[in-house]
């Protein structure tokens, strides 16, 4: 790890008032508590990588800053906790979960969280009801699921902290794609963190984390009243 870091100032030539800057920034980072934000959006693709380079089945991507453990299960055909008035296009979201021999996972667990039409999340957004748009989903004796939700916004990384600064100095632009995050478990399999994307969707190819890939991408279609319905399903592999 640090001898990336000298091998940095050697090649760079870094000054003292470069490294005085630098280590004001970092500061920064601990005393505005962005250091799980900047990690997960800068570091933990490149953890996920190598990782999974020996799994099998569906592919995973990052857990990022906003997961909380806790959220309440919910039966195969269920609506996520919302508000009474939550705003944005209603989303149904349903497959099934099946093993890497093709037999489906009776019960397995969909531990879903996302962010809201405007791109929040619940316990890390002050005006967001603690608990919104999160919960477990079991699934049925076939491992089906059927998960009413809202279509969630692209999420904007925040502009007014040092993370911001970083990525405002460097030219970067501070989007991810809008992405429904999940971890799939079930006794006897390895879990699955991954995220799930919106074929179309604006910075799906220019992720600021670097964490879609090709097989995360749903399609939703038109249904009834003005709902989209996307199809997807899960494969586990034994632990
Ligand atoms: C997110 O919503 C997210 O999923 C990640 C990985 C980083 C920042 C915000
Ligand atoms: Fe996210």
């Amino acid at each position: 790890m640090l001898d990336g870091v000298h091998e940095a100032i050697r090649t760079h030539e870094v000054t003292y008032p470069e490294f005085t800057a630098a280590k004001q920034w970092l500061i920064e980072v601990g005393e505005s508590g962005e250091w799980p934000l900047l990690l997960d959006v800068f570091v933990e693709h490149e953890v996920e990588e190598v990782a999974a380079r020996a799994q099998h089945g569906t592919k995973g991507s990052i857990l990022g800053p906003y997961y909380l453990p806790g959220a309440p299960k919910l039966p195969s055909v269920a609506t996520l906790p919302m508000r009474d008035d939550e705003p944005g296009t209603r989303l149904v979201f349903a497959g099934q979960v099946r093993d890497t021999t093709g037999e489906p996972v009776p019960g397995a667990e969909l531990d879903i969280w996302h962010a809201d039409h405007a791109g929040y999340y619940s316990g890390f957004a002050p005006h967001i009801p603690e608990g919104n748009l999160r919960g477990v989903v079991v699934a049925d004796g076939e491992g089906r699921f059927e998960i009413s939700t809202v279509q969630p916004a692209p999420y904007q990384i925040p502009t007014d902290g040092p993370t911001g600064k970083l990525i405002e100095s460097a030219g970067w632009h501070p989007w991810r794609p809008a992405h429904l995050h999940l971890i799939v478990r079930a006794p006897g399999y390895r879990p699955i963190t991954t995220q799930l994307y919106f074929a179309g969707g604006d910075w799906l190819d220019s992720d600021v984390a670097q964490a879609t890939k090709p097989e995360l991408v749903l399609d939703p279609q038109p249904i009834s009243d003005g709902r989209e319905r996307a199809e997807y399903d899960f494969v586990l592999e034994p632990a």
